[in-house]
Parts: C-alpha cells; sequence; structure tokens
C-alpha cells in the first residue's frame, strides 16, 4: 500500500452519473513471502513443495500453468523444483496442467529464468473516460524495446514497484449504476503471479465470461474456444492451420460480459507470445520480451471498444473506389497474353472485373521490380487497355532482394547495398537468406532511409509497368531456410530461456534469424512488424507516385495495419471447411481494425468444383476485400471458365456486389471517420449518437455465430456452406427482416420475417445468396455496372425496410473515389435518409434547396430535365405538370 501513495483514489462518480466507470484497486492480496523467482541466486535454497491438499482444492479450470514449456513432460520433481503443484491428470482430460501455481503462491520459480526485474515502474493512466492505459517496466529501463504509437496522456499516475508488491496488480470492476450499484468483476489479475524478467513476463486475469473475440491472427471460430486454448503470436508463413501461429499478430481481445456489456484489452507488445486461454474463464499473456503496456477500453458497446481500438492504434484508411471492385488474379498464368485472355472473356460475358492482378509469374527469375520480356512481352499492352476500359492492375512485391545477380545488373541489390538498407546478420554482415529468386537480402523496413529506395525502384519500375496497386507477400518475413545461409549464432536470442509455442519451435523457424539487426531494434523484438513497416513504405511509395489513395493488400499484419492496407486470409484450400473458416476470419479481421479483408474466393490450393466455386463466389461477393485467387497448379478458376448457370449465377452475385457499392463505400467511410466495422456479427449493435442508454446485446444465442454476418447493422447475408444443399438455416435475431430480392422487385408479396430470435429455414437454390434488411434500415443501392468507375454516374436507388412505427434510416458518403483525404478536407458528400411514418403514397410536389453556391446547369428530377428557378443561392423546384 505505502507504494499506492502517489497513486489517485479510484476514479470519483457524480451522484446519480449514469456513465459507467472504472474503479481501479491496487490490490496486493495477502503479503506475499519473498520468492525464489526474485532470488535467483539464491538457488540453493531448495524450495519447497506446496501441501497436497491445497493443491487438489484448486479447481480444475482455475489452474494456471507452471510449466509452459511446449512438449516437456513434467515430472513431480520438475514442478516442485518450481514450488508449484504436481496433480496428474487421468489421460482424456486435454489440457488441464499437471503442474499449476499453488492457490496463494507465497513463492514461485521459474527455474529457467535468469535476469528477473527487481523494481518495476506502475503507471496508470486514465486517458479518456473510456480507457485505461497501464505500463509495468523495469525501472529507469529505457534500454528496452518500446512499440511507438502516439496516444494522449490526460490523466495518470506513476509508482515504483518493488518485487513482493507486484504479485497481485490490480482488478478492475464495472460500475453498473441502474437502481441500486453494483460492481461487476472483469479484470483481475491476482488469480496468479505476474513474472516480469528480461525474456519472460506474465500476466494472466480471470475474464468475465467464455465470449472473446479477436486475437489475430488464427485459424478459429470466431468466438475463441477457451478449453484450454493456446494463441501463439509470432508471425509466420504457413497455410492456415489451426492452433498454429500463422502470417499476422493483433493481440487484442474483445469480451463480453454478463448482460452483453463489452470491454477490450490489448497488450502493445510485439515479441513471441502465448495467449492461453482457460475455462476459468481466464487468459494469460506470456510473451518473451518488451513490456508490459496494455490498455483495457471499457465499451460498454462492442462497437464502442473496437472504436476506442482504433483510437489507440489508428482507424482504417479508406479505400480507394475500385478496391470494393471484384478482383481476379492466379498464381500460374504463365503469360500476359494468358491473363489477358481471361479479362477479356470476363468482358465478353459480362462479368463485373475491376482489377486484375499477377502473382510472382510476371517477374524475370523471380527479381522484384522486373518483367519477364519473353512471356509477359505484352504486360505494359495489357495494363494500357486495362486502363482503357476503367480497370485497374495490381501485382505482387516479394521482400527478398536477389544478392546473386552479376554487379551492375541488378540495381535494387546494389543501390541497397550501397545505401545499407538491408537486414543486418548478428555480426553487421547483410543477412542471406532464400526466397524464390535464390539467395536474398531483407530490406529492413524500420529505416527510413529503405522507404526512399523502395520508393525509387517503385519509382523506376512504374515507367515501364504503371501499375495501379501493390500486393506484398512473403513479408513474416518468409525464407525457405532457418535463420540465414551462416545459420544464427546461439545465444539467449536465438534459443531463449523460454520459447512460445512457435511453429517450427524455433523463433528463426523459416524466417531470419532472431538476432539479425534491424535499425529500430533487434529482429528478435520487430520480427512480426515487418508487414506493417512493408505496407508503410508501400503505402507512401504509392501515395507519391500516384497521388491518390494508395492500395496495398499484405500479408503479414500487426496493429494499426487497417491505416496503410487490407489483408487476405493466406493460402486456404479449395474446400467447404475453408469456406466456412472465412467468415470467421473475416469478422475477426474487422474487430481488429483491418475492414478491407477476404480470403481467396474458391480457395487457393487444391482443386475447387463448380459448386463449391458457386458458393464461394456467392459469399466473397461480401468479403469487403472480393479476390479470386488461385496456386500454381490447380485448375482456372474464374468465373468465365464455368458452365453457363455457374458463371450466370456467380455473375449475379457481382452484380449484387456492384449495386451495393453505394453502401459499402459507405460503411467503409464509417470505419475511416468513425473506427465502426464494415462486416460484422450479429450480436453488434449499432451505435446511435444520441442514444439514452448503451445498446448492448441482448440475444446470448447471436454471441457465437459465425456463419452468417451483415454488412453494417442492416444488410445480413446468409451464405450456403454445404454441398448439394437447397436450403440454408439462418439464425434471425428479434425484429423484422425483409427478404432483400422482394424488396428490391417491389413484390407486393410477404416480404418480411417477423423473428422472436430464432433460427429459419430459408430456400436457397444454386443460383442465390439470401440477403435480408434488418427493420429500420435504409440503404443506397446504384444500377450496377461493369466496373465501379465513379464517374459513370450509375443513377441511385434507396431501399427502405420500416419498422413497425414506420421508421427507418440510412446514409450515404460519397465522394470521387479517390483523391486524398476528402473526407479531412471536407470534400465530400453526406446524405442522411430518414423515414418518420407510414404512408403508402408520398408524392413530393416541390422542392426548395437553401445555400447553393452557384446556379446549376441543370437540375433533374427522375432522371428527367426539370425546370428549376435560382434566386439569393435558392433553387426552386416548381410543381410539375
Ligand atoms: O511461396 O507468390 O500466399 O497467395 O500465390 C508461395 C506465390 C508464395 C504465397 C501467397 C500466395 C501466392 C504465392 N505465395
Amino acid at each position: 500500500p505505502e507504494q499506492t501513495n502517489s497513486c489517485p483514489a479510484p476514479t470519483r462518480l457524480a451522484p446519480g452519473d449514469s456513465v459507467l466507470a472504472p474503479l481501479l484497486l491496487l490490490h496486493p492480496p495477502t503479503p506475499p513471502a519473498l520468492s525464489s523467482c526474485c532470488q535467483p541466486d539464491e538457488s540453493s535454497a531448495r524450495p519447497s513443495a506446496p501441501p497436497t491438499e491445497a493443491c487438489s482444492a484448486v479447481p480444475e479450470p482455475w489452474r494456471f500453468d507452471c510449466y509452459p514449456e511446449r512438449g516437456a513432460i513434467v515430472s513431480r520433481d520438475m514442478c516442485e523444483s518450481r514450488n508449484c503443484c504436481y496433480v496428474p491428470q487421468h489421460t482424456g482430460q486435454d489440457g488441464v496442467p499437471w503442474c499449476f501455481y499453488p492457490p496463494d503462491y507465497p513463492s514461485y520459480s521459474l527455474d529457467v529464468l535468469s535476469g528477473d526485474i527487481m523494481n518495476l515502474q506502475l503507471e496508470v493512466f486514465e486517458e479518456t473516460d473510456t480507457r485505461l492505459h497501464v505500463k509495468v517496466r523495469a525501472e529507469y529501463a529505457n534500454v528496452l524495446f518500446l512499440i511507438p504509437l502516439q496516444s494522449l496522456t490526460l490523466r495518470g499516475c506513476s509508482c515504483i514497484l518493488s518485487n513482493p508488491v507486484y504479485f497481485g496488480l490490480f482488478v478492475i470492476y464495472r460500475r453498473s449504476a441502474l437502481i441500486c450499484i453494483t460492481y461487476i468483476l472483469f479484470l483481475n489479475t491476482t488469480v496468479a503471479p505476474l513474472f516480469f524478467a528480461d525474456q519472460f513476463l506474465q500476466l494472466s486475469s480471470s475474464l468475465p465470461s467464455q465470449y472473446v473475440y479477436g486475437l489475430g491472427e488464427h485459424r478459429s471460430t470466431f468466438q475463441h474456444d477457451v478449453q484450454w486454448n493456446t494463441l501463439t503470436m509470432w508471425a509466420r508463413d504457413v497455410p492456415p492451420t489451426e492452433k498454429t501461429n500463422l502470417y499476422g499478430v493483433h493481440p487484442f481481445y474483445l469480451a463480453l460480459e454478463e448482460g452483453g456489456h463489452a470491454h477490450g484489452f490489448f497488450l502493445l507488445n510485439s515479441n513471441a507470445m502465448d495467449v492461453v486461454l482457460q475455462p476459468a474463464p481466464a487468459v494469460t499473456w506470456r510473451t518473451i520480451g518488451g513490456i508490459l503496456d496494455f490498455y483495457v477500453f471499457l465499451g460498454p458497446e462492442p462497437a464502442a471498444v473496437v472504436q476506442q481500438y482504433l483510437e489507440v492504434v489508428g482507424r482504417p484508411a479508406m479505400p480507394i473506389y475500385w478496391a470494393l471492385g471484384y478482383h481476379l488474379c492466379r498464381w500460374g498464368y504463365q503469360t500476359s497474353n494468358a491473363t489477358w485472355e481471361v479479362v477479356t472473356s470476363m468482358r465478353n460475358y459480362g462479368i463485373p472485373q475491376d482489377v486484375q492482378w499477377n502473382d510472382i509469374d510476371y517477374m524475370d527469375k523471380f527479381l522484384d521490380f522486373t518483367y519477364d520480356p519473353v512471356h509477359f512481352d505484352s504486360l505494359p499492352e495489357l495494363v494500357k487497355d486495362l486502363h482503357a476500359h476503367d480497370q485497374r492492375y495490381v501485382m505482387i512485391l516479394d521482400p527478398g532482394i536477389s544478392s546473386t545477380q552479376p554487379q551492375g545488373e541488378y540495381w535494387p541489390y546494389d543501390e541497397g547495398l550501397r545505401r545499407g538498407v538491408f537486414i543486418k546478420d548478428a555480426h553487421g554482415n547483410t543477412l542471406i537468406g532464400k526466397v524464390w529468386p535464390g539467395l536474398t537480402a531483407y530490406p529492413d523496413f524500420s529505416d527510413e532511409a529503405t522507404h526512399e529506395w523502395w520508393f525509387e525502384n517503385l519509382q523506376r519500375f512504374y515507367k515501364k509497368v504503371p501499375f495501379d496497386g501493390l500486393w506484398i507477400d512473403m513479408n513474416e518475413p518468409s525464407n525457405f531456410l532457418d535463420g540465414s545461409t551462416n545459420g544464427c549464432p546461439s545465444n539467449n536470442i536465438e534459443d531463449p530461456p523460454y520459447t512460445p509455442g512457435v511453429l517450427g519451435g524455433l523463433l528463426r523457424s523459416k524466417t531470419v534469424c532472431a538476432s539479425a539487426q534491424q535499425k529500430l531494434s533487434s529482429h528478435y523484438n520487430l520480427h512480426s512488424l515487418y508487414g506493417l513497416h512493408e505496407a508503410k513504405a508501400t503505402a507512401s511509395a504509392l501515395t507519391r507516385l500516384l497521388g491518390k489513395r494508395p492500395f496495398v493488400i499484405s500479408r503479414s499484419s500487426f496493429p494499426s495495419q487497417g491505416q496503410y492496407s487490407g489483408h487476405w486470409l493466406g493460402d486456404n484450400r479449395s474446400q467447404w471447411k475453408d469456406m466456412v473458416a472465412s467468415i470467421a476470419g473475416i469478422l475477426s479481421f474487422n474487430v481488429l481494425g483491418l475492414p478491407l479483408v477476404g480470403a481467396d474466393i474458391c480457395g487457393f490450393s487444391e482443386q475447387t468444383d463448380e459448386e463449391l466455386c458457386v458458393r464461394w463466389s456467392q459469399l466473397g461477393a461480401f468479403y469487403p476485400f472480393s479476390r479470386n485467387h488461385n496456386a500454381l497448379d490447380s485448375k482456372a478458376q474464374d468465373p468465365s471458365v464455368f458452365s453457363p448457370s455457374a458463371r450466370a449465377a456467380m455473375r449475379e452475385a457481382l452484380l449484387l456486389r456492384y449495386s451495393l457499392y453505394p453502401l459499402l463505400y459507405t460503411l467503409f467511410h464509417h470505419a475511416h471517420a468513425h473506427g465502426h466495422t464494415v462486416a460484422r456479427p450479429l450480436f453488434w449493435m449499432p451505435l446511435f449518437t444520441f442514444s439514452p442508454r448503451p445498446q448492448v446485446p441482448q440475444d446470448p444465442l447471436t454471441y457465437g455465430i459465425d456463419r452468417q454476418f451483415l454488412w453494417g447493422r442492416g444488410l445480413l447475408v446468409t451464405p450456403v456452406l454445404l454441398p448439394g444443399a437447397d436450403s440454408v438455416e439462418g439464425y434471425f435475431p428479434a425484429g423484422r427482416w425483409y427478404d432483400y430480392y422482394k424488396v428490391r422487385e417491389q413484390s407486393p408479396l410477404f416480404v418480411c420475417i417477423i423473428s422472436l430470435g430464432k433460427n429459419i429455414l430459408l430456400s436457397a437454390p444454386l443460383d442465390k445468396i439470401n440477403l435480408h434488411l434488418r427493420e429500420g434500415s435504409i440503404i443506397p443501392t446504384q444500377r450496377p455496372n461493369l466496373t465501379l468507375w465513379v464517374s459513370s454516374g450509375q443513377p441511385l436507388h434507396l431501399l427502405t425496410a420500416l419498422r413497425e412505427d414506420g421508421s427507418a434510416a440510412g446514409e450515404l458518403f460519397w465522394d470521387d473515389g479517390e483523391s486524398l483525404d476528402t473526407y479531412e478536407n471536407l470534400q465530400y458528400a453526406y446524405v442522411l435518409f430518414t423515414v418518420e411514418q407510414v404512408a403508402s403514397y408520398i408524392t413530393v410536389e416541390s422542392a426548395s434547396f437553401y445555400g447553393v453556391q452557384s446556379r446549376p446547369e441543370q437540375v433533374q428530377v427522375n432522371g428527367q430535365e426539370a425546370a428549376f428557378t435560382y434566386k439569393d443561392n435558392k433553387v426552386h423546384i416548381p410543381e410539375n405538370k
């Protein structure tokens, strides 16, 4: 308690204050005895095992793993040498640790640890009414790597804790003040010991429920499993596999509480880590570097949690309009003419396509910034032709720069070497790995000088091939070797005392050495930031080059990525289960601030089949980022290769997407301007600006749904995810849901489902994806075209789904679709639509518009030129006989 004197009292609330507020307590539960963990030198004093009865009394869900080393077969001796409880489990009880911390953890030790830190500095900032920021670090330690992130510090306190005191840390309650005040515990870090050593930092906390989301990048259901589930984070090139670290790292979760309130937790840490979920429910963060720097977001609505998170890491960029069109890609086009043929047959069949892509096939010997002069000789003309049809061209770039070209013949390497832009090994020599072009050096994107070099490379290549956007792959960074051609040194960085459960067992597995040196820090700290730094360099180069919003799609990602790029979910397979998993992936990345996300439509590896590809194209038409992509040896799967009926179904789905573009674009605006999500789970409730009460999810049956999703608040997508089906069951939360097609056709027949919250069987023939409009929404649509080219000025059409009381609302954000910062520079139109009452007929007789700066050349009503008057900045359209 003495140590907490400089901290402010728990947040004071004014009487009758209905704002939910945190209560922060610094809370050492019982004065703990000095542990051997604090005294690593006194290892001669053999610790004593905790009493057996006390150990057995710890409920299984609450056993916190004291021997997390993967694959370790833990004996009693090993366990008790850490002063932990040893209770072996019967087989079949998977996951319950045999070796766990004793209930009051009076003492424990982790024998493999060195560099235990004795004095810690704890800083607690109440940065906003809904955001706490806590930093625990070594006192006066400024040598540690800190991830630079901007955020505003409003109020705070700082205190020094010495080791015996930092066992507990704190608990956070939510004050719930309806009739009488209750406190709901939602975070309690006193449930297990806290560790703070050089290469081992661990914090556990209880969770308020098993409803936990986020924690990317993983192949899992949207709601994470809390049955002893370890989610390891360390950027890795591997086809999406369950329980495996994947391409991106996002140590942020959103959790629901009793009653539907939500909070978020973000550990700002880039080191390899395990995040363990267990059925208590509880979470353990176990990282091997940096500091414990975390944020707690108080919601209380799920949407507000994401908003609050994005205030810290940055909101997603506003995409250029064509990013929302249909993208076609494959690995293995062989030639530019073969690529061109696909584009042509798509046009001939009248199937929408905005963007054509090329994979590494286009490169000369797989060298970045070159194209194959033989097989891709017509590439510049293809790009010209695309532009002439209002279409765009995107090509892949890998980070690996060939280091074996004859001197003077490959500028990217020669110049890169001259400027020192490549990652160095522990001895300061250029680190050499191996990727597609053979031996390669890796640009160090943590260095601004590398950004300039990258830009100049792009500028030179652009003169040959005027691309429109870039696809950055292999940026974990991926390496066909482990470490480098020279291996890696053996030391604590390469082989830390504790290695999280990374695939391959070693940090250097299929990447560069952890001990490699980058400008900002060692690769050990920067590894998972590689994709973020590359995306930043790429987006800024594109902006300089084209003067428009940059289009970048990145495989690896880290918090704040959305500011620079979108993401695709990597090397999935042409299987139904991969299609199912894509929805969870898309929902997760929306929560993580990367709404521009999609999976490879029809599947990447393996062979797709027509039915799967039709169903996938229907679902993919509702991915925020919609791209069909295929692996090298798989047979063609673009819409043009299928039977007339399959082709027609795919075309229909894409036309549907294109007709919904005004809605999709508006949703991206809200993501960019306000931190909203684009694709949402069914439990998400809208944030109403003037709502008196928080809109919290009320229907627990929706909490686990990830086979359906929403676009915005109003459009429900219910895809078929099984072969041979002509119907699909979907869940309809309470309210009215209007069949989209019947609304569109202005069908006089029954169009709406009035649900009390139930599963409903829907007809779903192969040419149809079910769509429903939630009551109260107005969505702007447009007549679809084969591209999204904004200036084509397709007419808009509003679809309105009234509530029972006759009200509905919606909006449209519209601008030129490509200029930078139109929102920030006020170069946009924002239109709100509202309907207040039921009326069978509304005839607008006349209309007046005030504040029109100059006399318009023409005014149209329902597409017809109309008579009007203009006077005193007022346009008046008189009654039209
Ligand atoms: O080692 O560029 O995830 O989309 O087609 C494989 C070839 C490299 C992996 C990407 C995939 C791409 C492929 N790339």
